[in-house]
């Protein structure tokens, strides 16, 4: 049972204004899941799969108008505009606690308040943070219940006098000019207001493990990425390694690797798919925490051959949204198998016949799966303290430039490498995909505070971390001039791993480019591989001109920030100019 004073407050505070018919406390037993899973089923919120096939599985429909993260309609509410920084919404906050109080004021007559304590991280780790959750959705209890340690865990977990973040969601209308995800940094809180979509409505998962926690550790000298941590063994030691890449750009395929059978001798084991939280640790090392429990993963071109981990976690006791419903009462995504389905109940419940030209899931369709159910998981899951990290990887999807790997000079220029990542748009947020944005460390839609700020963070960070991580870039996405994909990628993104854990230990060759370290023809293991070596030499190859053009890019997008952008990063630029003005390829 929850005790905190300032919470029990809050939650009658937030009851005044919702004005639910009924308040229920949720306590994460299976009865209740049990319990609100009927009710769901009874109302149509969700619909139960075939409980041969698929035991513990349940199929949800979002509206067609709420299939994604609305990053137009999410705001960081900072008294002060400068402090919200050029690249977020901003609204004012005492504007926006009326403007959407007004919304939420009576948004629960005749519904059930549900509230959630939840613990994002391990309970009882000094790194943890605990969250309260309001919501008038069983979609979003029974989520959470999957991604996050909740109930009366939590409640426990909470010290009577300790901070939480608050937070409050409505499904509201479902209507888009009344949608608002609200965040309240120097209030440590959060509203949803109008969505039913994961990203928007799962409170603990982007609006508190990265924008109210990139900014908690600002203040608290710790970092919270868009990463995942896999670990990599070989001969009985196991390296850490954390990855930031754009939405839907792969981090819970390469978090969920299987090595291919020509290039045996490792094991990869996952930590965490999306988030890490980042604190030095007594040793001087950065370690890092998945505060997430679950997985709320991308379904389509999820299969046994991309992916044959993600396809054992989400046999059971999983939720899919948005996916096929087929003719057994059991899911289908594109391009889940090599056959689609003849027919089926497409994502927004009309009939599907595999002849009709459309998608039978939402391309941003997904599963929120138990983390403990995949078959890789790591053993250090749930160590408070976390695991100690070695390399850092950042990359996007970026059809030319970007060679497949280039290890960074050191932590300041691999900081302004990942601030000056771009990717192709993905179907993870709403809006044009396909389109090359920027995207500082894959965090663009999730600092919760000014993006200079944040970049400055990253270099203080770097001073105070006696044995950095060394910072490399990958681009598994590069194509050759008829738009192939010259790296196969996938369980062979392995081989490139294998490098980086080498050039970690001081070994594995490379030439020095203007851009950074690449590595050698030779470097990166290939047997087994049918790769022609004219492909591995574009593959690695950096262009002049290119990399001159692309300086232009990123002063463009550097100059929004103005004079606070660091200094350091004009520097960088300059540097790197110099260094392709030397170079004669
Ligand atoms: C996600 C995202 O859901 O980045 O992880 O959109
Ligand atoms: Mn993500």
């Amino acid at each position: 049972m929850v005790r905190n004073k300032k919470a029990l407050a809050w939650v009658d505070e937030m009851a005044a204004l919702c004005q639910p018919d009924k308040i229920e406390w949720i306590n994460g037993t299976e009865e209740e899941r049990q319990r609100l899973t009927d009710i769901a089923i009874e109302t149509g919120e969700m619909h139960l799969l075939n409980q041969d096939k698929l035991p513990g599985c349940l199929l949800h429909r979002t509206a067609q108008n709420d299939v994604a993260r609305t990053e137009k309609l999410t705001f960081i509410c900072t008294r002060e505009e400068k402090d919200a920084g050029p690249i977020n919404n901003w609204m004012d906050p005492k504007e926006a606690y009326a403007k959407v109080g007004e919304m939420f004021k009576g948004s629960m007559k005749g519904k059930t308040m549900y509230v959630i304590p939840f613990i994002m991280g391990v309970p009882g780790s000094p790194f943890r943070k605990i969250g309260i959750e309001i919501t008038d959705s069983i979609y979003v209890v029974l989520n959470m219940r999957i991604m996050t340690r909740m109930g009366d865990i939590a409640a426990d977990d909470l010290g009577d006098d300790e901070e939480f973040t608050k937070c409050l969601h409505c499904r509201g209308e479902l209507d888009i000019n009344r949608r608002f995800i609200l965040h309240f940094p120097e209030d440590n809180t959060i509203w949803s207001y109008g969505s039913g979509y994961g990203g928007n409505v799962l409170l603990g998962k982007k609006c508190l493990a990265l924008r109210i926690a990139s900014y908690l550790g600002l203040h608290e000298d710790w970092m919270a990425e868009h990463m995942l941590i896999l670990g990599l063994e070989k001969d009985g030691e196991t390296t850490y390694i954390c990855a930031a890449f754009p939405s839907a750009c792969g981090k819970t395929n390469l978090a969920m690797l299987i090595p291919p059978d020509a290039f045996p001798g490792y094991k990869v084991t996952t930590v965490g798919d999306d988030i890490s939280w980042l604190r030095i640790g007594p040793d001087g090392r950065l370690w890092a925490i998945n505060p997430e429990y679950g997985f709320f993963g991308v379904a389509p071109g999820t299969s046994y051959k991309t992916n044959p981990n993600a396809m054992d976690t989400v046999k059971k006791n999983t939720i899919f949204t948005n996916v096929l419903l087929t003719n057994d009462n059991c899911v289908w995504w594109e391009g889940m198998t090599e056959e689609a389905p003849k027919e089926g109940i497409d994502w927004t419940g009309k009939h599907w016949h595999s002849d009709s030209g459309e998608k039978g899931a939402h391309p941003n369709s997904r599963f929120t799966a138990p983390a403990e159910q995949c078959p890789s998981i790591s053993p250090e899951f749930n160590n408070p303290k976390g695991v100690p990290i070695s390399a850092i990887l950042f990359g996007g999807r970026r059809a030319k430039l970007a060679p497949l790997v280039y290890e960074t000079f050191n932590w300041q220029h691999g900081t302004f490498v990942g601030a000056t990542m771009a990717s192709e748009t993905t179907a993870a947020a709403t809006g044009q995909v396909g389109v090359v944005r920027r995207d500082p460390m894959a965090m663009r839609p999730f600092v919760g505070y000014n993006m200079a700020t944040y970049f400055k963070h990253w270099l203080d960070m770097g001073k105070k971390i006696a044995h950095k991580p060394k910072i490399f870039h990958v681009n598994w996405f590069r194509q050759d001039a008829d738009g192939h994909f010259l790296w196969p990628g996938y369980g062979d993104n392995l081989r490139v791993l294998d490098w980086i854990i080498r050039r970690c230990k001081g070994e594995g060759d490379a030439v020095e480019t203007p851009i950074g370290y690449v590595p050698t023809k030779d470097a990166i293991p290939l047997q087994g591989l049918d790769i022609t070596d004219e492909a591995m030499g574009e593959l690695l190859s950096v262009h002049r001109d290119d990399w001159l053009e692309e300086l232009d890019g990123m002063k463009n997008y550097f100059d929004q920030f103005g004079n606070d952008l660091p200094y350091e990063f004009v520097e960088e630029q300059q540097e790197l100019r110099k260094r392709l003005g030397a170079w004669d390829k």
